[in-house]
C-alpha cells in the first residue's frame, strides 16, 4: 500500500506505484488517491481508463534518437521511468546520480600495476578499457589476453653476420652474438675467426724447443743460438 504525498506540479513516478504488465510495452497501474491521470501521463502515451485502474503504454526514453543517458551510460526503460547505468568500464562519478543526471567515468586500470606484466609490456588507458602493448623484444602471446612472450631472435638466423664460427644466445628481452671456443670476433671483417698463437711466441716457442734439444743431445747449450 503506498502513501504519497502528490503535488501536482510534480510528475508521478511509476515505479511508485503497483503496475501490472499486459505486454512488452502496456501495464495497468492503480492510482492511489488524490493522483490524477494527468499527473502521471507526461511521459506516456495512449492512456485508456477502466474505472479505478488504468492501461497506459509506456513511452520509451531510450528508444529517442539521442539517449537521455550519458555518452558511458545504457539506458533501461521502465514503466513510466527509464534508468542509465555505467557501460563495462566506467563507474558513477557520483553513485547517488540517478537517470539522466547520472555521469560515467573512465576506469583508468593501468592504476592496477598487476594489469600487464610491467617486464613485457605497458598499459595504456583507453575510454572503457584498457590495452597491453608488448616492449622491444617481445610479442603478443597467442590465445592469451594481455600477456607478451619474449622473442627467441635465434630462431630467425640473427648472427648470422658473425660468421659459420658466430653463435646466437636469446635472453629474456633480447639475445646477443658471440663467437665459439677458440674464435675471435675479427675488428676488421666482423666475423669470427680462429685465436692463433702470435707469432712472436711462436718464435720464442721454436727457441726453448731448439735450446732443449740441445741440452739433451750435447750437455749444453750450442753457442750458435
Ligand atoms: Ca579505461
Ligand atoms: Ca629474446
Amino acid at each position: 500500500m503506498h502513501n504519497h504525498a502528490v503535488s501536482s506540479d510534480v510528475p508521478y513516478l511509476f515505479n511508485d506505484v503497483a503496475t501490472q504488465a499486459i505486454s512488452e510495452v502496456t501495464f495497468i497501474i492503480s492510482l492511489p488517491p488524490g493522483v490524477s491521470i494527468t499527473q502521471v501521463s507526461a511521459s506516456l502515451a495512449n492512456i485508456s481508463s477502466n474505472g479505478s485502474a488504468i492501461a497506459v503504454e509506456d513511452n520509451n526514453e531510450c528508444d529517442s534518437f539521442t539517449s537521455p543517458c550519458h555518452e558511458f551510460a545504457t539506458c533501461d526503460n521502465l514503466p513510466g521511468v527509464f534508468e542509465c547505468f555505467c557501460k563495462a568500464g566506467f563507474v558513477p562519478e557520483d553513485s547517488l546520480q540517478t537517470r539522466g543526471d547520472l555521469v560515467c567515468l573512465d576506469v583508468d586500470e593501468c592504476l592496477e600495476s598487476s594489469i600487464c606484466d610491467i617486464l613485457s609490456s605497458q598499459c595504456t588507458n583507453t575510454p572503457g578499457s584498457y590495452f597491453c602493448d608488448c616492449l622491444v623484444g617481445f610479442e603478443p602471446l597467442l590465445g592469451a589476453n594481455d600477456s607478451c612472450s619474449d622473442i627467441n631472435e635465434c630462431d630467425i638466423d640473427i648472427c648470422d653476420h658473425y660468421g659459420e664460427h658466430g653463435k646466437c644466445t636469446n635472453t629474456f628481452g633480447s639475445y646477443f652474438c658471440s663467437c665459439e671456443t677458440g674464435y675471435y670476433l675479427h675488428p676488421t671483417t666482423g666475423m669470427c675467426q680462429e685465436l692463433l698463437q702470435c707469432t712472436a711466441f711462436k718464435n720464442v716457442k721454436g727457441l726453448v724447443s731448439n735450446l732443449l734439444n740441445d741440452i739433451a743431445t750435447n750437455g749444453n747449450a750450442s753457442d750458435s743460438e
